[in-house]
């Protein structure tokens, strides 16, 4: 059956946050990814997000119309799709009414050139209320990425703002259908509010989770899907706090891209996805009439979040053996002569911060943006923003373009650390807790205590955020710089 795929984990019982921590060595991936992308095309793909506050009845609202901070009249998610070799312009235009409320666009995932990568005061100034900022890159990879802001993070992308990037271009078999599931909290309040977003207590732990699941902003949604058919479902989680586990029970299912960027497909029970991950997952569908689950293991009970209905006859038979997706044009790292590093995440016990502790917002997110309340984390003992995003510290290191690196990440707090890097994609080589297949990932998991070692080329010159992707662990201190030059 295993013909292309691998079986990565065990197959016994999986059970809460450590079924995955132990398992036997994961064998030797069976099928390479498919050949590199042909020579890129030609092609513009001119798209408008305008940022305002939009009164929004999501399905999964019961019945509440809640004022959303969105990107588009399509509401949530607003999805932006070209083909790969096109060149994606975008003018955003910040319509929000609150005062000081400034946004840009960070293009997750996507190796850009730095100046479009909407950090604001770092890769650019802040996009006011009433102004207007234009991208405009080719996305050098094929596959599933997303967009959101940079700045008072918590809070909007809370209220919404958030939107998928897809760039088509990767199937070497085309997959008998597509589903898009975007997962995400949202957080509401007894009296229709949405809110909190930030907490002193969740800042200070494992995060603010939101208290109404969803997904495509619908509560446990069915999906239709062909029967028999191997759909292809493009899996994100968008949340700013919330770690899935994500596993589908009633089908055969393979990760065949992580991140966006191609893995041979292989098998597993079920993957971590921290928030901004990714996962591209090609299922066979049960029979006519049948169904399955994509649950949420990361629970006391597994919880369910999705359910695909298969209609129609079966459209294949035969052994499931997906194909695999083409092989992204990331270069490879020269280990041998790799320099290498090391990043401690920590608390930041220790660590000075110039906010005063009586702040006497302490706890919520305060008044004007970018500006933190407290400080609970650092990088090598180092913590931004510290009180303020536009005091930008030095970097956190100074890389060699063109030099391969080898990072090693070492968590020694007892809290999950998903690390994202900006501008770069990590090839993820291992973990001393973890049997992980060797992979690419713009956002890497360190589950307590986790040692994970990453290389890459610094092949993109800039200054680059690495950070945290739990919000509020970046906006109290989890992030910093590294700078390519
Ligand atoms: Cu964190």
């Amino acid at each position: 059956m295993l013909t292309r795929r691998s079986f990565l984990a065990s197959a016994g019982a999986l059970a809460g946050s450590a079924a995955l921590a132990a398992g036997p060595p994961a064998p030797a991936l069976l099928r390479a990814t498919g050949a590199p992308h042909p020579a890129a095309g030609a092609g513009v793909k001119a798209v408008r997000l305008v940022a305002a506050e939009r009164p929004t009845a999501l399905p999964c609202f019961g019945g509440r119309t809640l004022p959303l901070w969105t990107f588009s009249d399509a509401g949530f998610p607003p999805v932006v799709r070209l083909k790969h070799g096109e060149r994606l312009e975008v003018r955003v235009e910040n319509a929000l009414a609150r005062r000081n409320e400034h946004i840009s666009v960070h293009w997750h995932g996507i190796r850009l050139p730095n100046d479009q990568d909407g950090v604001p005061y770092v890769t650019q100034e802040p996009v006011r209320p009433g102004e207007s900022f234009d991208y405009a890159f080719v996305p050098p990879d094929t596959g599933t990425f997303f967009f959101h802001t940079h700045c008072n993070t918590a809070e909007q992308l809370g209220r919404g703002l958030a939107g998928v990037l897809i760039v088509e271009g990767d199937e070497t078999e085309a997959y008998d259908a597509e589903r898009l599931l975007v997962v995400r909290d949202w957080a509401i309040q007894a009296d229709g509010t949405l809110g909190p977003f930030f907490t002193q207590e969740g800042a200070a732990r494992r995060g603010t989770f939101g208290n109404v699941r969803s997904v495509n902003g619908e509560a446990q949604p069915t999906l239709p899907v062909p029967a028999g058919a191997d759909v292809r479902l493009r899996v994100l989680n968008v949340d700013a706090a919330r770690m899935v586990q994500f596993g589908i029970e009633g089908a055969d299912w393979a990760i065949v891209a992580i991140d966006g960027i191609a893995v041979p497909p292989f098998s597993t029970k079920a993957w971590w996805a921290s928030p901004a991950t990714r996962l591209d997952i090609v299922m066979r569908s049960p029979g006519p009439g049948g169904t399955a689950v994509l649950y949420d293991y990361y629970a006391p009970d597994p919880v369910p979040l999705a359910t695909f209905l298969s209609e129609g006859p079966a459209m294949r038979g035969g052994p499931f053996d997906p194909a695999p997706l083409r092989a992204a044009g990331i270069p490879e790292p020269n280990l041998g002569r790799a320099e290498r590093l090391r990043f401690d995440f920590s608390n930041a016990v220790g660590v000075p911060s110039a906010v005063p502790a009586e702040a006497p917002d302490a706890g919520q997110f305060i008044g004007d943006i970018c500006l933190t309340p407290q400080t609970f984390w650092a990088i090598n003992k180092q913590a931004w923003p510290g009180q303020d995003h536009s005091a930008v510290p030095p970097p956190l290191a100074t890389l060699d373009r063109g030099r391969s690196y080898v990072f090693t990440l070492v968590n020694t707090t007892p809290h999950i650390h998903p690390i994202h890097i900006h501008g770069h994609t990590f090839k993820v080589l291992g973990s001393n807790k973890r049997d992980l297949p060797v992979h690419h990932a713009d956002t890497v998991l360190l589950l307590p205590k986790e040692r994970v070692e990453v290389a890459f080329v610094a092949d993109n010159p800039g200054d680059w955020m690495f950070h945290c992707h739990i919000i509020e662990h970046q906006e109290t201190g989890m992030m910093g710089i590294l700078r390519v030059a």
